[in-house]
């Protein structure tokens, strides 16, 4: 009674970049439920596909009418009458009314908003908190309040600069409760916002993508130093370490890149946009190992990379790197692991996809020790559930990430609760679409009271 689907309906809303996103309305007689997707700029190419509409005339091709269309039109046929809390049920059926393999047919981002607000309603109708209603459907055996990785210098995409470290994150690893952790990494923001301040002047200050810093230091040590000193006149030396995404994707130059750029040019598209287009993808069969990696400048082989991510780990309290490779460079993950998999943290983004047949092989190989899980990479709460416990169940590391492209909707803090990830990465602590996640880890903290667990690394 109450848990049938009626209606579901999608409409164009914007995402934190302004660009246009999927929001899915939907209803059952006793409950209603929104859900809004969110948007990576950094996006791997086995990364399920968003669809966007193309056409020039309207948001620069970025519109999403034919995914709110195919929700309205496809999906909403088949998944009204379902049952609001049997979520596998309802997205094994939109996995199958796609037929894809990358979501390709209908979009993962049409899929995603189905899948997303199902879940909340099913949370609503059931009378659930909607982390208690995620944790009934993953194997987690506890919730856990995460430890955030907080991205407080911006670069690479996310700034508007090429070839870069994309990620400078602190992590406020020595403490008991959630909202000790998050106060530290915000009083360290600060005190970070104010050095840059005096050090580069107001330009310095201005926001990236994901609300930290994109200021004028053409190198990595140099900005590593700073959140040192930052972390320091916060009073929280040895209490908050670092982290880095390198998106080592977006600074990879190989063969199947230099081919992506030549068919880009010839369909007319950018290479971003070309990533989209998985036809385009599907014929890049050429890899060349010997690629070369390019940060600031500098160009690195597989080893050299290795051997810099080394004396950066030996210098600075790095914990994690994300992403060090390139998403199909598994030789290059391979060694990465090998050198450094021991000491610290190696997480999958691109790499992994948030897919379980790239998880498999990542973990044949072992290629890393961690999973960066990203809903929209696979566009389904079960899948992403999946992904999640496969990780657990080989002694990963799961952290459960926001994009580049975020919303209001805080579904991941919930999300991450519930699947008892000892790890969230929700950006800086700036800007409403990253503070509605770590807002939200307040509140359930409040909510479980002395029940809360805080995680530890
Ligand atoms: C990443 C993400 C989020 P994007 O690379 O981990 O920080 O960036 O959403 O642009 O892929
Ligand atoms: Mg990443």
């Amino acid at each position: 009674m109450g848990y049938k689907i009626r209606k579901i309906k999608a409409r164009e809303v914007l995402d934190s970049r302004g660009n246009p996103t999927i929001e899915v309305g939907l209803k059952t007689d006793s409950c209603c439920a929104r859900a809004i997707v969110p948007s990576g700029a950094s996006t791997g190419v086995h990364e399920a596909l968003e669809l966007r509409d193309g056409n020039k005339k309207r948001y620069l091709g970025k519109g999403v009418l034919k995914a709110a269309n195919n929700v309205n039109k496809i999906i909403s046929k088949k998944i009204i009458g379902f049952d609001c809390r049997k979520q596998r049920e309802i997205d094994n059926a939109l996995i199958e009314l796609d037929g894809t393999e990358n979501k390709s047919r209908l979009g993962a981002n049409a899929i995603l908003g189905v899948s997303m607000a199902a879940c909340k309603a099913g949370a609503l109708c059931s009378d659930k908190k909607l982390y208690e209603h995620i944790q009934k459907m993953s194997s987690a055996k506890k919730m856990l309040l995460p430890i955030p990785q907080m991205n407080v210098i911006n670069s690479g995409r996310h700034a508007g600069i090429e070839n870069d470290i994309q990620e400078h994150m602190i992590m406020p690893v020595g403490f008991k409760k959630f909202s000790d952790a998050l106060r530290a990494g915000v009083e360290t923001y600060h005190a970070l916002k104010n050095i840059l301040k005096k050090k580069y002047g107001a330009k310095s200050i201005l926001l990236g993508d994901e609300g930290g810093f994109a200021p004028p230091i053409e190198n990595v040590e140099g900005r590593l130093e700073l959140l040192l000193k930052a972390i320091g006149e916060a009073g929280y030396s040895g209490k908050i370490k670092l982290a880095l995404d390198c998106a080592a994707s977006e600074f990879f130059d190989d063969n199947v890149g230099n081919q992506r750029r030549r068919e880009s040019k010839i369909l007319g598209l950018s290479e971003t946009k070309s990533r989209q287009f998985p036809s385009i993808s599907k014929n890049l069969k050429v890899f060349d190992k010997k690629g070369i990696y390019k940060i600031l400048n500098k160009k690195y082989s597989q080893g050299r990379l290795v051997d810099f991510y080394k004396s950066l780990e030996k210098r600075y309290p790095v914990i994690s790197i994300e992403d060090g490779m390139s998403q199909d460079d598994w030789d290059g993950w391979d060694l990465l692991n090998r050198e450094l998999g021991k000491k610290i943290q190696i997480v999958g983004d691109d790499l992994l996809v948030t897919n379980i047949l790239r998880i498999k092989k990542a973990l044949n190989e072992n290629a890393c020790n961690a999973l960066l899980l990203k809903v929209n990479q696979i566009g389904t709460v079960t899948e992403a559930i999946d992904a999640a416990s496969i990780a657990f169940k080989n002694k990963w590391n799961v952290i459960v990430s926001h994009r580049s492209g975020e919303t209001e909707d805080s579904f991941i803090a919930d999300l991450c609760v519930g699947i008892g990830a000892n790890q969230c990465k929700f950006g800086a602590p700036a800007r409403s679409e990253r503070t509605a996640k770590y807002n939200r880890l307040l509140k359930i903290e409040e909510k479980q009271g002395n029940k809360a667990k805080f995680a530890e690394f």
